[in-house]
């Protein structure tokens, strides 16, 4: 386990505000826990929440009902498992440079490693990357995904970080 300071893993972003998360609330990720998780991050305060379901997720971590849909990772295909729900304050625009949003430490939320099958709202893409940051190899963009197995060279249980425009 890499234990650097959170507010530098665990940054999330929005170009157009240079936002720098003040508090993140995460549910340690325990690789005992059998059962399914839901977690829920609002890139536009960088809260975030896991339960045991995505609503319960979000009432914790107090989501604004205003926010938008902007993608969600489930851990297994189909879209089925533990899934990361990502939301923002507006949908995504058509231009991929800079990207709308990005993730930089699935990790952060436990999802490391993990995605199997992703969708994405509001306009949205997502370009996956091998290692947190935006680095490493990347995948194309993604509107929805089934089974990551099929896009690129292989994008099952890959993503470290993510990109989203
Ligand atoms: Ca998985
Ligand atoms: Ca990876």
């Amino acid at each position: 386990m890499n234990f650097m300071p959170w507010y530098r893993r665990a940054a999330v972003g929005i170009a157009a505000l240079g936002f720098v998360p003040l508090t993140v609330s995460v549910a340690p990720a325990s690789a005992s826990q059998p059962a399914e998780q839901h977690c829920v991050l609002d890139l536009t305060t960088g809260a975030s929440a896991c339960g045991p379901t995505a609503e319960q997720a979000e009432q914790q971590a107090m989501v604004k009902p205003r926010l938008v849909l902007v993608a969600v990772l489930y851990d297994q295909v189909d879209y089925e498992g533990s899934t990361l729900t990502i939301k923002g304050n507006k949908p995504c625009t058509a231009a991929y440079d800079p990207p709308d949003y990005w993730l930089v430490d699935l990790g952060f939320l436990g999802f490391d490693n993990r995605a199997e099958s992703l969708r994405t709202a509001n306009q949205c893409e997502v370009q996956l990357f091998d290692d947190v940051d935006l680095s490493g190899p990347r995948s194309p963009w993604i509107i929805r995904s089934r089974d990551l197995r099929t896009v690129g060279d292989g994008w099952s249980n890959r993503a470290s970080s993510i990109a989203i425009s």
